[in-house]
């Protein structure tokens, strides 16, 4: 899979996709994240990427040009998948989304700043719009690292046990038990009993049961869908 993600902001994606889980999805070969400076590709003397909103009102709207320029040199190079403009005002992303995005080829994350883009980028270039949750974030961009984190550690061969993504909080509409690792007494904090009994049927149904617990009471939502 690949990942191109364009910005106005490119120094805050350089951390997250140079360590743990995502750097080695990248040594392995399985994911490349390329990250584009929209700047770079203003046609501007002032290299300009933004500029007042049309009919007044406060704040910057990012141009067309330097956005199109660099979306079009990306399509005359392979085909995308999906056009994905990051924005608070986008469809709220869940564990869904990023499945069905973990078995597509190649995706664009435009992320959002100032006010957000001219209309007609969306109306052009979008095939999706994408917000990670209702509040307001500066940019997109930590939003576009939250989604490819998500979508890149669901690909074949990036998580060392296979079945560990299976077992993720809202893989199944429930969040994840609770976990325990030595000592099995911490200051008289005891490790539930099961969990040592080495009985594995006795220990699935005390994790199951755990999970349904934990769900109805601190996300009763996931239990309606
Ligand atoms: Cl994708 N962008 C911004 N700027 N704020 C957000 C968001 C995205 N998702 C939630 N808040």
């Amino acid at each position: 899979m690949r990942i191109d993600i364009l910005t106005v902001v490119p120094e805050l994606l350089e951390g997250p996709f140079s360590h743990s889980i995502l750097q080695r999805a990248k040594d392995k070969g399985l994911a490349e994240v390329h990250i584009h400076n929209i700047r770079d590709y203003s046609t501007d003397k002032h290299r300009n990427v933004d500029d007042y909103q049309y009919g007044g009102g406060a704040g910057m709207v990012m141009s067309i040009q330097p956005i199109a320029a660099c979306i079009e040199e990306l399509q005359s190079q392979r085909e995308y998948d999906e056009i994905i403009y990051m924005t608070p005002d986008g469809e709220l992303f869940e564990q869904s989304a990023a499945n069905q995005l973990s078995r597509v080829k190649n995706i664009i994350l435009l992320c959002g700043h100032y006010k957000g883009v001219d209309e007609r980028i969306r109306e052009l270039f979008i095939t999706k719009e994408i917000s990670i949750g209702s509040y307001v974030l500066s940019g997109g961009e930590l939003a576009a690292a939250v989604v490819a984190d998500s979508i890149i550690r669901l690909l074949p061969g990036v998580l060392n046990d296979e079945t560990s993504a299976l077992t993720d909080s809202f893989q199944d509409n429930l969040l994840s038990p609770p976990i325990y690792t030595r000592p099995a007494d911490y200051k008289g904090h005891k490790v539930p009993e099961v969990l040592l009994s080495g009985n594995f049927k006795k220990i699935e149904e005390y994790r199951e049961q755990e999970a349904y617990r934990r769900t109805k009471e601190r996300r009763p939502d996931l239990l309606d869908s």
